[in-house]
C-alpha cells in the first residue's frame, strides 16, 4: 500500500471547505497528507478546520479567490513557507451558474469561467514552478460531466469544465518531463449542495438522472476518494493528461427504455 501512500506529501486543496472537496482532502488526509485548504468564507472554514482537527487531521486554511492572481501569488508563496512546499495541488473550487444560454448576463458567464477555469491555471502556474524545481508533482483538476456532455442551463458551467479538460492535456502535456502528473477527476451527479437545488425529492430531474445512471443512484462525495487518492499517489506516476470519470456509468450509456430493467 505504500504506492497510495501520501505520507510527507502536503496537499493543496482550493474549496476544500465543503462539498467534493472535503470530501477529497479527507481522504488525502487519510492516505497521510497534510492538508492545506483554502476558501473564501471565513465561517465555512471554520467549521471545516474544525471537523479535519476533530478527526485528528494536520489541516491549515487560507481565506483568498483563486481568480486574483497577485494575491493568490502572496498566498501560495506563504503556503509554501509556512507547510516547505506543496506536493499535490487539487483545483476544485467552482461554482455553477444555472440559466438560459438566451439570458445569462456575459458578467455572469465570465464570472463560472473565471472562477472554474482561469483560477486553476493560476494556482498551477504558482504552484508548478516548485514541482519543477523538486522535479516531481501532482495536479488534479476537478472536470465534470459537463466536460464532456451539455444541457440545458449550464453554458457556462460546461464551457469552462470542457476548458478545464483541455487545460488537464495541456499542462500535462508540458509539464510530464519534469515529473509532474496533471490529471482530472470528472464527477458524475453527486449529492451534494451545488446538486440540492435539482435532487429534491419529485424533481423530475432527479428522477431523470437515477434513471440516466446505470448505477441507478446518485454519487456520494466519498465515492470520490479512491481516484483522488490515485491520483495523488505514486500509483499514478505514468498517468498523463487522463480524466477519471467517476459517474456511475452515465457516460458510458445512451440510457435505456422505461420499460427496460
Ligand atoms: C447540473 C449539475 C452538474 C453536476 C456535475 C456533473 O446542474 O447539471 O450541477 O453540473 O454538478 O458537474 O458532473
Amino acid at each position: 500500500m505504500e504506492l497510495f501512500s501520501l505520507k510527507n506529501k502536503n496537499a493543496l486543496i482550493t474549496g476544500g471547505t465543503h462539498g467534493l472537496g472535503m470530501a477529497m482532502a479527507e481522504a488525502l488526509a487519510i492516505a497521510g497528507a497534510k492538508l492545506l485548504i483554502t476558501g473564501t468564507t471565513p465561517h465555512k472554514m471554520k467549521d471545516a478546520l474544525a471537523y479535519y482537527h476533530s478527526k485528528g487531521y494536520d489541516a491549515r486554511g487560507y481565506l483568498f479567490d483563486v481568480t486574483d492572481e497577485t494575491e493568490a501569488a502572496k498566498q501560495v508563496e506563504k503556503i509554501t513557507a509556512e507547510a516547505s512546499g506543496i506536493h499535490i495541488l487539487v483545483n476544485n473550487a467552482g461554482i455553477i451558474k444555472r440559466e438560459s444560454a438566451l439570458t445569462m448576463p456575459v458578467s455572469d458567464f465570465r464570472k463560472v469561467v473565471d472562477v472554474d477555469l482561469v483560477g486553476p491555471f493560476i494556482i498551477s502556474q504558482l504552484v508548478v514552478k516548485q514541482m519543477i524545481e523538486r522535479k516531481e508533482g501532482k495536479i488534479i483538476n476537478i472536470c465534470s460531466m459537463m466536460s464532456e456532455l451539455g444541457r440545458n442551463s449550464v453554458s457556462a458551467y460546461a464551457a469552462a469544465k470542457g476548458g478545464l479538460k483541455m487545460l488537464t492535456r495541456n499542462l500535462a502535456t508540458e509539464w510530464a518531463k519534469y515529473n509532474i502528473q496533471v490529471n482530472g477527476i470528472g464527477p458524475g451527479y453527486f449529492a451534494t449542495s451545488q446538486t440540492e437545488p435539482i435532487r429534491v425529492d419529485g424533481n423530475p430531474f432527479n428522477e431523470f438522472i437515477i434513471s440516466r445512471t446505470p448505477a441507478g443512484r446518485w454519487g456520494n462525495p466519498e465515492d470520490l476518494a479512491g481516484a483522488a487518492v490515485f491520483l495523488a499517489s505514486k500509483a499514478s506516476d505514468f498517468v498523463n493528461g487522463q480524466i477519471i470519470y467517476v459517474d456511475g456509468g452515465i457516460l458510458a450509456t445512451i440510457g435505456k427504455p422505461s420499460n427496460e430493467e
